[in-house]
């Protein structure tokens, strides 16, 4: 690797219009901060710093009761969850439980969650990374948001119309999740993720070695949420992203090593992309050119060396991120321990696979120099390419046609700006950067550490997501944005993109398995309040209407396995109930028109209140009731 003097011998030098990193803070946070941390240094005067928090609020301050122009949806890292957020104003609008449990709305507490997750055995952890939504055309159609679980190897469906999650699936054979993209075009048929780790197939204690091992890429289909087809390959793999032609997807591979150890991982100069012919590929699964592994009926099909299904590009060194641009003519890979990008020609892959080409770098039409630990590029819609550069803690904003040029031997500098963020930036993106409307206009920057940006809360700290306007020459940071554990990407899309449900419909699938039961049961949910025994299983059902539950008693024996069924029979926006059975590890979530159940065995003999925990009247306090349970 080259040391940084050289990398940066021939790039312009930081603008010194670069926004201070203190500038956004308020004068009085200014002071306390740089009095706890002893960072006294370059206080800017109140003047400039005025006109500087002036000039930067026309640019994004959201005022009260005025709506962002962007949903963004953040992934929470190891928290498991999705979150959506209004950008320009940062503001946490929602948070989605997926592979979390979730005390507030019972996910993985009630029968509708455990539905989704599996009713044995249900993790109570996830790591999800990568949120992306289902397109049309290449343009963001606002169905569905699908992502990764690197801990327990799941791909989770969100409903956008509701903001649940609907569907986990559980990948087979594999281990560890990780890179997760869409085909763009025509529509997103796949979902395609990435596991990131080789294991022995079968991976059964008998043999752990190594020539045994291998990882595969995988295709889910998005409707059904089944496994299509998974491709084994060499080495392991990262990150990945499709083309808007549908025929490509790309993922980077930073341990073509096959190592165990880290020395290992970082012994060749160069890994590769693999380019997945999806055609090729459907058309083996057609024609049965497949095997399968273990009890997985999943087809299986050999995308290693040599295979018509795939092609290994060698790019520089352990690449991470892999990012297509939405003009749809490049796929740019990371190179985490280079200092460059490379820049893969999607119209040349057609002659890579036809065998036409004599190198498969050949493929490669610029490498550019950008800084140090390039890890996520992302795109303004306008030639301009975004790079967090991850050891020098900034954001290179380069032109990739220059950067092109430069390739052919033209004298052009390609770099356009280094900005610092704060600090140790990992995935960037632009405000509708993967899709053919991505417009330029905002950058989220997802920086890992937050050091002193904020008042100390004790040795662990947020993460520090930082919005950077883009929609000028000069990208200007604006806010610093704290999160929790530990979001690794995030998407912005236009607010018209998305279109929400304001209440349930009472036939909405989400809880068909409550209405099902009801029926079985004779019972009008919508009106009854009743007591169902059925050997030493009880359903009640209740209904609720603020500040009221259809049902303020009832009684069981203990040993009792107990479900409740709550229905919402309120139709006001907003008006969600709860249900808490207080001692019994039981809350749930009922919005407007909504059925939420909920089981748990009544070990316990005596009176055991039940209570309303979501604010929804003025007499909310009073909406509760009591659970009778009789000695066995
Ligand atoms: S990938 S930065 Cu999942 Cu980069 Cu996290
Ligand atoms: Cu119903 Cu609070
Ligand atoms: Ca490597």
């Amino acid at each position: 690797m080259k040391k940084r003097d050289d990398l940066t011998k021939d790039m312009p030098a930081i603008p010194a219009t670069d926004l201070s990193r203190r500038r956004f803070m308020g004068a009085a946070a200014m002071a306390g901060v740089a009095g706890a941390t002893g960072l006294g240094a370059a206080v800017m005067s109140r003047e400039s710093f005025a006109a500087a928090a002036e000039a930067a609020r026309n640019n994004f301050i959201v005022h009260p009761g005025e709506l962002d122009e962007y949903y963004g949806f953040w992934s929470g890292g190891h928290s498991g969850e999705v979150r959506v957020l209004g950008v320009p104003s940062m503001r946490e609008l929602m948070r989605i439980p997926v592979f979390n449990v979730d005390s507030a709305t019972g996910w993985g507490i009630t029968n509708e969650s455990k539905d989704v997750l599996g009713h044995d055995n249900t993790f109570l952890n996830g790591d999800s990374h990568h949120p992306h939504i289902s397109m049309t055309d290449g343009r963001y159609d606002g169905k569905y948001l699908f992502i990764n679980d690197k801990a327990n190897s799941r791909v989770a469906r969100i409903r956008l119309d509701i903001m649940k999650c609907d569907k986990i699936t559980t990948i087979p054979n594999v281990q560890a999740i990780h890179g997760l993209r869409l085909q763009k075009v025509p529509k997103t048929k796949y979902v395609f993720c990435n596991a990131e780790y080789v294991i022995p197939h079968p991976n059964d204690g008998t043999d752990t070695s190594l020539e045994s091992s291998f990882t595969m890429f995988n295709a889910v289909d998005a409707e059904t949420m089944e496994v299509a087809f998974q491709v084994i390959v060499d080495g392991n793999l990262d990150n990945t992203d499709a083309d808007y032609t549908g025929k490509y997807a790309c993922s980077t591979c930073y341990n073509s090593e096959k190592a165990l150890d880290l020395a290992g991982t970082m012994r060749n100069d160069r890994d590769w992309a693999v380019v997945f012919n999806i055609e090729r590929i459907e058309q083996a699964v057609k024609n049965g050119n497949f095997k399968t592994l273990g009890d997985s009926r999943v087809p299986v099909l050999d995308g290693r060396e040599g295979s018509e299904l795939t092609r290994y590009i060698p790019v520089p060194k352990n690449p991470h991120g892999l990012n297509t641009s939405p003009d749809g003519k490049y796929f740019i890979a990371n190179g985490k321990l280079s200092p460059t990008c490379t820049v893969i020609a999607i119209d040349k892959l057609d002659d890579l696979f036809a065998g036409n080409l004599k190198d498969a770098r050949d493929v490669v039409v610029a490498e550019p120099e950008l800084g140090l630990g390039p890890l996520h590029t992302t795109y303004d819609g306008r030639g301009n390419a975004y790079t967090t550069l991850f050891i020098d803690s900034q954001v290179v904003k380069w032109n990739v046609a220059d950067a092109i040029k430069h390739y052919d031997g033209e004298e052009v500098n390609y770099i356009r700006q280094k900005l610092d963020v704060h600090y140790q930036p990992g995935h960037n993106h632009a405000s509708l950067t993967e899709s053919r409307d991505a417009d330029g206009k905002w950058l989220v920057v997802l920086s890992k550490f937050s050091k002193d940006r904020f008042l100390p809360v004790g040795p662990l700290h947020p993460e520090n997501d930082q919005l950077i306007d883009i929609s000028g020459e000069e990208m200007k940071l604006v806010h610093d944005g704290p999160t929790f554990a530990e979001p690794h990407d995030c998407i912005l899309v236009r607010r018209d993109q998305i279109k929400t449900k304001k209440i349930y419909d009472r036939d909405d699938p989400y809880f068909a398995s409550a209405v099902e039961q009801a029926k079985r049961d004779g019972v009008t949910l919508e009106s009854d309040n009743k007591v169902i025994r059925d050997g030493n299983k009880v359903r009640v059902y209740m209904t609720s209407v603020a500040p009221m539950y259809g049902t303020t008693e009832f009684k069981v024996k203990q040993g009792d396995e107990v479900t409740v069924y709550v229905s919402n029979q309120d139709t006001i926006e907003d008006v969600t109930h709860g249900f808490c059975m207080v001692n019994h590890g039981v809350s749930m979530e009922i919005s407007p028109q909504q059925t939420s159940s909920v089981t748990f065995v009544a070990d316990r003999p005596g009176v055991h209140w039940y209570y309303c925990n979501w604010f929804c009247h003025a007499l909310h306090m009073e909406m509760r009731g009591r659970m009778i349970v009789e000695k066995a």
